[in-house]
């Protein structure tokens, strides 16, 4: 029951209602033609992927169920993705046999600022995540990004878990 998240918006969209001639729905597989990699190398360096390898991928990632939760936001006036964000169900023997939530390349097109987008797809997967029971949802983002997720409820963990990573 997402209609709880109206009232955060101003004006007030939803996941079913983003607003005018947007659509928020799971990633599939036409999805590759409507511009979803090119969105993503707005996040970060993508590289070159054939049509083949994103459908081998998405392929793999269905394989596991209840696990990736790929959203996208289309633009059906134009057939293009718009934005998009991951949410990763996360298994654990740890909370009693929990499943952790973790949001991942959370990305809305240059073109779309200032209509919330990036706050309702956010939103939506921390709903769903909630709603799959998760126990919890991380994340890891930019120092410039801080205030879009403390606004939406997300907390800096304070003297405890910092993030760290090998690069290879
Ligand atoms: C950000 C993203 C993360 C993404 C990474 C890519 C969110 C909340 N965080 O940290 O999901 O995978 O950027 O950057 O969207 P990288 O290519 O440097 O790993």
């Amino acid at each position: 029951d997402f209609s709880q998240i109206k009232t955060k918006f101003d004006p007030p969209i939803s996941p079913s209602e983003p607003g005018e001639a947007l659509i928020v729905r799971p990633l599939c597989p036409a999805d590759y033609d409507k511009g979803f990699v090119q969105l993503l190398s707005q996040l970060t360096k993508v590289g070159n992927i054939s049509k083949d390898q994103f459908l081998r991928r998405y392929t793999t990632m269905k394989a596991c169920p209840n696990t990736y939760y790929v959203t996208v936001i289309e633009d059906t006036r134009s057939s293009h993705i718009v934005g998009s964000a991951t949410l990763i169900v996360e298994q654990k023997f740890i909370h009693e046999c929990a499943v952790r939530g973790r949001l991942e390349d959370v990305v809305v097109s240059d073109d779309y600022r200032g209509k919330q987008l990036g706050k309702l797809i956010i939103m939506t997967i921390t709903l769903l995540a909630q709603h799959l029971n998760c126990y919890k949802i991380t994340l890891d983002c930019k120092d410039r990004m801080i205030p879009l997720y403390t606004g939406l409820g997300y907390k800096l963990e304070q003297g405890g878990s910092n993030y760290m990573q090998i690069r290879f």
